[in-house]
């Protein structure tokens, strides 16, 4: 029945735990966050290295979403905040619905946001990404919720601008002019350290619980156009990729932390 990763994806969330049984664990990404049910926390703080210059980066469609990668390995690097150690980034790519009322994996108070842009890292002392999925600290992702804004976000202009020539899975585009990874993985330097952090999960199969979720509780604003952009990608049998977004599972025995200054 399932032939691929992709064609497993788009069979539904629902039925990934018959093929892939980590996806009904109880590590599972994503959650809603209840605000009335975090225990403040004041860890050291969060860092990013190496987003102050600007690096050559390229989008591609993976057929259920489009990733950001840069050319330069070993770019940026995160550490501090919740993590014990230092975290390589890797990619990052986006969520999304059909329109601006959906669209975010996490919910904040039940309530969901039309895009969420996720930064993946892996554990330096791995070496590699595919290494790193084989250990429960293997990943940190950094999580980042959209609103609807009238003014288009400049600092997403170069990726949106490129959605266009990716629409069919496969394709890749390098962007323009090297990207400032600062502005898109730092928006407001003041707000960075305000979080929502708990032990999850890949939102895809297999579903490996394998991440530390650090979710920014500022949220980042994007334009209706900006956002629709992404819904014209086109998946592996040339549909509309309108809805790339895993519903929430259940807390289990998780407790989410709220980092406060
Ligand atoms: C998206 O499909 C990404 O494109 C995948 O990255 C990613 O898989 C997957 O989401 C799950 O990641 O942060 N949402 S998530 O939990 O990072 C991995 C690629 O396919 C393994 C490169
Ligand atoms: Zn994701």
């Amino acid at each position: 029945v399932f032939q691929n990763k992709i064609n497993l994806i788009f069979v539904g969330p629902a039925n990934w735990s018959k093929e892939y049984h980590t996806c009904s664990g109880k590590l599972q990404s994503p959650i809603n966050i209840d605000e009335h049910n975090v225990t403040n926390v004041s860890l050291s703080p969060l860092r990013l290295i190496g987003i102050d210059n600007p690096h050559q980066s390229y989008v591609t469609n993976t057929g259920h979403t489009a990733t950001l990668r840069t050319n330069e390995s070993k770019a940026v690097m995160l550490s501090g905040g919740p993590l014990e150690n230092i975290y390589v980034f890797e990619q990052l790519h986006f969520h999304w619905g059909e329109n601006d009322h959906e669209g975010s994996e996490d919910l904040i108070n039940n309530h969901s946001f039309p895009m969420e842009m996720h930064a993946v890292f892996y554990k330096e002392d791995y070496k590699s990404f595919n290494e790193a999925l084989k250990h429960s600290d293997g990943l940190a992702i950094l999580a980042y919720l959209y609103e609807v804004s009238p003014q288009p976000n400049p600092t997403y202009e170069p990726i949106v601008k490129v959605l266009p020539d990716i629409e069919t899975m496969g394709k890749g585009k390098v962007l323009q002019e090297p990207l400032l990874l600062e502005n898109v993985l730092v928006p407001d330097i003041a707000k960075i350290q305000d979080y929502f952090t708990y032990p999850g999960s890949l939102t895809t199969p297999p579903c490996l619980e394998v991440a530390r979720w650090i979710d920014f509780k500022d949220h980042q604003q994007l334009s209706h156009d900006q956002l629709a952009a992404f819904r014209d990608l086109r998946n592996q049998e040339g549909d509309k990729l309108t809805h790339n977004f895993r519903p929430v599972q259940p807390l289990e025995n998780r407790e989410v932390l709220h980092n406060i200054l």
